[in-house]
C-alpha cells in the first residue's frame, strides 16, 4: 500500500511564471517554470479555446463535441506584452495573459470592460487513485452575474448560488433540484453589467460547476480527469454565445415535417390490435398524430431487432397499415444485447469482439430488461458501422421511421452507481480510455450510430433518432428528451424549465414526456401540459403502464376537446415550427428563447423561469398551477398582441392575463408575420393550397422569415428550398409587407390568404408590385386578402 508519499502531493498546485512563448499562426504556446503548458486558440474574433497541461506535452487532441464543420477564422489577431503580460487582441476581445502565474483576464476590445476573469485560475490537484489530475478552474464573479445552461438540469433557470455534476445518470422520477440526470452537457453563460459570454469546458470526464456556491464571489469548474480545455465565446448578446457554441458543436440536419407534429407513446402498446385501437381513436376523434411509439415489449424478450412473434406476428403489414393511416412507427433501441447463444445480434458482436470489456478482459456484463447483457462499445467505429447495419431490416425492410434510443447513460440494474463500472475499458475512437473518460459520451456514440444506420436505410428520406443519454454536440444525430419526470404540477414547471435551458445550451430538438412519466396526472394537468408541450419542438405524450391511460381521451369530453385544440394550433403554425428549425439548423439560433436571451437588458428578465419566446415572435407562458383562471406573467419589453383576444399590450411589466382551462397566456409579437397550414390529422394529409399569413399589424418596422422544402428528403441541401424574409413596415395610413425570397423550391400553393390583425386605418387602396389592383379582385374583406404568393411588394393605404 502506497501513503502519502511524494508520488502525490495533497493539495492545490499552480502554474509559475512564463519562461517561453511561441505563436504558431493562431495557437499562441505558452510555459511555465514548473512545465504548465498553456495553448491558447484563436477559432475567431469572439471564440478563444485554452488548453492546459501539467507534464509539459498534450495528448493527442480529440473531442466527440465538436462539429467538423465549426466557423474559424476572425478579422483581426495583434500580439504584444508589457511587463505584467501578454496581450491578445482580436477585432471583438482583449485577452491577458499574465506572466508570473499565467492567469488570464478578458476584456471587450470595444470599451475595455473585464468580462471573465480568472480568480486562481488553472490549478490542479495530482489524484493517485483516478490516475492523472483533478483539473480546475476558478473565476471571478463579477457584480450582480447571472448564470445559465448546462443542459438537463431540473433547476432555477438562474444557475447562480448552486453547484452541479455532470455524470449521465439513469433518474427514475427525479424531482427539481435532483443533480446530476440524463445528460452531460458542460455549457454555460455568464451575464453581468449587461454583457454575456459562455464556456464550454470540453471534458468528458465527471465535471462539476460551482456557481458562487462555494465562495460568493468565484464560479469555478473542474473535472476527474482528463484535460482542463475549455472554450470561451463572447457576445456581448447572450444569443449570439449561444449562436456560437452551437456553431462549434453543431446542429441537426432538418427532420422530416412529420417529426414535428404530435407523437403518442406508452410503455408498452401491444398487442398488435392495441396498437390499432388507438391510432384509430386519433383518427376517429379528429386528434392529429403523426407517430406512434413501440416500447420495449415489441420485442422478443427484449433482445433488440426482434419482434415479438406473439404480439407482433406481421410487423411489415402493421408498419405499412399504420403508415397508410399516416402514422410513421418509432421502436425503442437498448444499448443492452442479451446473452444469449441463439440470438444472431449477440453471437455476431461476441464473434467480432465488439462488447466493451473490463480492465482485465472480462466481458462488462450487467443486468437490464433483457436480463444479463453484454454491451456494444460504441465508441468504436467498427462497432458504430455494424449497428448501423443493424438497422437494414427494421427500417429498409419494415418500413419503421424512427428510433428511440433508451437507457444509454449507459442504465444498469441492481448495482452500485446504476452503471458501468469505472474500469471498464473503451476505444474512444482510437484514445483507449476507461469508463470514468466514456461514460459521458455513450449514449451519444449510441445515438450517433443509430442516426447513421437510420440514414442509411431510410434514405432519401431524413431519420428520426430520439435518445435520452446526450454529451454536448449529441444535437447533431438526435432529438431528446428529459426522462422519466413525474405527473405533478411541478414537473410541468420543470419541464418548461428544462426544454429552455436545453435550446440554451445548443439542444433544441427536446421536449417532456407530456402528462409525466411516473404516476397519473388528472384532466387538468394533462390539458395543461399539452398546451406547454404544443410549443416544444419535440412534442409527445408519454407514459408508464403501471399509472394507467394517457391518451387525449383518457380523462373527459372538456379535456379531450381541449388537447385536440391545442394540437390543431401545432399543426397550423408547423410552418412556422418548421421556420423556427430552420433558423436552429443553418443560424444556430435555439428553438426557444429564455426571456433572458430574448432580452438579456431588461434586469427583469434575468430571474424570470416560466415565459419563454417559442421561435422569434411568440410569447408562450404555462398555467402551472390547479384551479387557475390566469395567472400574471412577465411581458418583455415591446408590443404585442394577445394570441385569443389581439388586444395589444405594452410589455415591460407584470400583467395578470385571463386563462381559463381552454385557454393559455399566449401572445404575437407586434409586426410578426405568422404563417399557418390548415389543420390536418397527419403531415401531408391534404395537400396546401393556399398558405395563411397572420399579419400582426405595427406602427413600425418587423422581419419574419418562412422556410419551405419538400418536408422530406435532401433536395433542400441541392438549393430546392425556400426561403422568404418579410419585411413589415407600417404607420398610421400605410402599411407595406416587402418579401425577399431565395432558393428554387416551388410550393404547391399559388396564393397567401393574408388576415391583418389590428389595423388601425380603413383601406381604401390595394397595390401589389406597385400596381393598383381592385380590392374585389384580392377578394378584400374584413383586412383579409388574397395575393399571388409572387409578390414582393404589398402596400395597403388609406386613402
Ligand atoms: O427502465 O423502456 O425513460 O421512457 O418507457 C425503464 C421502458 C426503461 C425508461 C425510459 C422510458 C421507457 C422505459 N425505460
Amino acid at each position: 500500500m502506497i501513503l502519502n508519499t511524494e508520488l502525490e502531493y495533497k493539495g492545490d498546485l499552480f502554474p509559475s511564471s512564463i519562461i517561453n512563448y511561441k505563436k504558431d499562426v493562431d495557437v499562441l504556446h505558452f510555459t511555465t517554470s514548473n512545465n504548465v503548458k498553456l495553448q491558447l486558440t484563436v477559432l475567431r474574433d469572439s471564440v478563444l479555446r485554452f488548453r492546459y497541461s501539467t507534464v509539459g506535452k498534450f495528448n493527442k487532441d480529440f473531442s466527440y463535441a465538436i462539429d467538423q464543420n465549426a466557423s474559424r477564422g476572425y478579422n483581426h489577431l495583434e500580439i504584444s506584452d508589457d511587463a505584467e503580460k501578454y496581450i491578445v487582441t482580436t477585432a471583438k476581445l482583449i485577452c491577458h495573459i499574465y506572466k508570473v502565474d499565467l492567469r488570464i483576464s478578458i476584456l471587450d476590445a470595444k470599451d475595455q470592460t473585464v468580462i471573465c476573469q480568472d480568480e486562481l485560475g488553472f490549478h490542479w490537484e495530482e489524484s493517485y487513485e483516478l490516475g492523472g489530475d483533478i483539473v480546475k478552474m476558478s473565476k471571478v464573479a463579477q457584480n450582480g452575474e447571472s448564470y445559465y445552461g448546462l443542459g438537463d438540469k431540473p433547476e432555477h433557470i438562474n444557475l447562480k448560488g448552486r453547484r452541479f455534476e455532470n455524470w449521465a445518470t439513469d433518474s427514475y422520477a427525479y424531482g427539481k433540484n435532483t443533480d446530476p440526470i440524463y445528460k452531460a452537457i458542460p455549457f454555460y453563460t455568464g451575464l453581468h453589467n449587461g454583457k454575456s459570454y459562455g464556456i464550454f469546458f470540453d471534458n468528458s470526464f465527471r465535471t462539476y460547476f460551482d456557481f458562487c456556491q462555494e465562495r460568493r464571489n468565484v464560479t469555478s469548474f473542474w473535472a476527474a480527469g482528463g484535460e482542463m480545455n475549455y472554450y470561451f465565446f463572447y457576445g456581448p448578446k447572450m444569443e449570439d454565445v449561444v449562436v456560437s457554441y452551437t456553431d462549434l458543436t453543431g446542429t441537426p440536419e432538418l427532420p422530416p415535417l412529420w417529426a414535428l407534429g404530435y407523437h403518442q407513446c406508452k410503455w408498452s402498446y401491444y398487442p398488435e390490435s392495441t396498437v390499432k385501437e388507438i391510432t384509430k381513436k386519433f383518427r376517429d376523434l379528429k386528434i392529429p398524430c403523426d407517430a406512434i411509439y413501440l416500447d420495449i415489449d415489441y420485442m422478443e424478450g427484449f433482445r433488440c431487432f426482434t419482434w415479438s412473434k406473439e404480439y407482433f406476428p406481421e410487423p411489415k403489414r402493421m408498419v405499412k397499415e399504420l403508415a397508410d393511416d399516416g402514422f410513421k412507427t418509432v421502436v425503442i433501441i437498448d444499448p443492452g444485447i442479451k446473452i444469449d447463444m441463439e440470438y444472431d445480434v449477440f453471437r455476431e458482436g461476441l464473434e467480432k469482439d465488439y462488447f466493451c470489456k473490463r480492465a482485465d478482459g472480462p466481458y462488462m456484463k450487467g443486468k437490464v430488461w433483457p436480463g444479463e447483457c453484454y454491451f456494444p462499445d460504441f465508441t468504436r467505429p467498427e462497432v458504430r458501422e455494424w449497428w448501423a447495419g443493424l438497422f437494414k431490416e427494421l427500417i429498409e425492410d419494415i418500413g419503421v421511421k424512427g428510433v428511440w434510443n433508451d437507457m444509454n447513460e449507459p442504465a444498469v440494474m441492481d448495482v452500485p452507481g446504476k452503471s458501468f463500472p469505472p474500469d471498464v475499458r473503451h476505444d474512444y475512437d482510437g484514445n483507449p480510455c476507461s469508463h470514468q473518460k466514456a461514460h459521458n459520451i455513450y449514449g451519444m456514440q449510441m445515438a450517433r450510430a443509430t442516426y447513421h444506420g437510420l440514414k442509411r436505410f431510410n434514405y432519401p428520406k431524413r431519420p428520426f433518432v430520439i435518445t435520452r443519454s446526450a454529451y454536448s454536440g449529441t444535437q447533431r444525430y438526435t432529438s431528446t428528451w428529459m426522462g422519466d419526470n413525474v405527473a405533478t404540477w411541478e414537473h410541468l414547471q420543470i419541464a418548461n424549465i428544462q426544454a429552455q435551458r436545453l435550446a440554451l445550451s445548443g439542444f433544441s430538438f427536446a421536449g417532456s414526456d407530456i402528462g409525466g412519466f411516473a404516476e397519473q396526472p388528472n384532466g387538468e394537468l394533462y390539458a395543461r401540459w399539452i398546451q406547454l408541450g404544443v410549443f416544444h419542438p419535440f412534442c409527445r405524450t408519454h407514459s408508464s403502464g403501471d399509472h394507467g391511460d394517457q391518451e387525449p381521451w383518457a380523462f373527459d369530453d372538456e379535456i379531450t376537446d381541449i388537447v385536440r385544440k391545442f394540437i390543431e394550433i401545432r399543426y397550423e403554425l408547423l410552418p412556422y415550427l418548421y421556420t423556427t428549425f430552420y433558423q436552429y439548423h443553418s443560424d444556430n439560433v435555439p428553438m426557444l428563447k429564455s426571456l433572458v436571451l430574448f432580452d438579456q437588458e431588461d434586469t427583469q428578465t434575468h430571474y424570470r423561469t416560466d415565459e419563454f419566446i417559442c421561435g422569434n415572435q411568440i410569447l408562450v407562458c404555462p398555467i402551472n398551477e390547479p384551479n387557475s383562471k390566469g395567472r400574471r406573467m412577465y411581458i418583455p419589453k415591446g408590443e404585442w398582441y394577445n394570441y385569443w383576444t389581439k388586444e395589444v399590450v405594452i410589455g415591460g411589466k407584470e400583467t395578470w392575463v385571463d386563462a381559463d382551462l381552454d385557454s393559455m397566456p399566449l401572445f404575437v409579437k407586434a409586426g410578426a408575420i405568422i404563417p399557418k397550414f390548415p389543420v390536418q390529422q397527419y403531415v401531408g394529409e391534404k395537400e396546401i393550397t393556399q398558405l395563411t399569413l397572420d399579419v400582426y399589424y405595427k406602427d413600425g418596422k418587423e422581419d419574419s422569415e418562412l422556410y419551405e422544402d419538400a418536408n422530406d428528403g435532401y433536395d433542400y441541401t441541392k438549393g430546392r428550398y425556400s426561403l422568404k424574409k418579410f419585411n413589415f413596415a407600417g404607420n398610421d395610413d400605410k402599411m407595406i409587407i416587402r418579401i425577399h425570397k431565395r432558393g428554387q423550391f416551388n410550393t404547391a400553393y399559388d396564393t397567401f390568404k393574408i388576415n391583418i390583425h389590428g389595423l388601425p386605418f380603413k383601406v381604401k387602396s390595394i397595390k401589389v408590385d406597385n400596381e393598383y389592383v381592385d380590392l374585389k379582385d384580392v377578394k378584400f374583406k374584413n383586412n383579409s386578402l388574397v395575393v399571388t404568393k409572387l409578390f414582393t411588394n404589398l402596400q395597403l393605404k388609406a386613402d
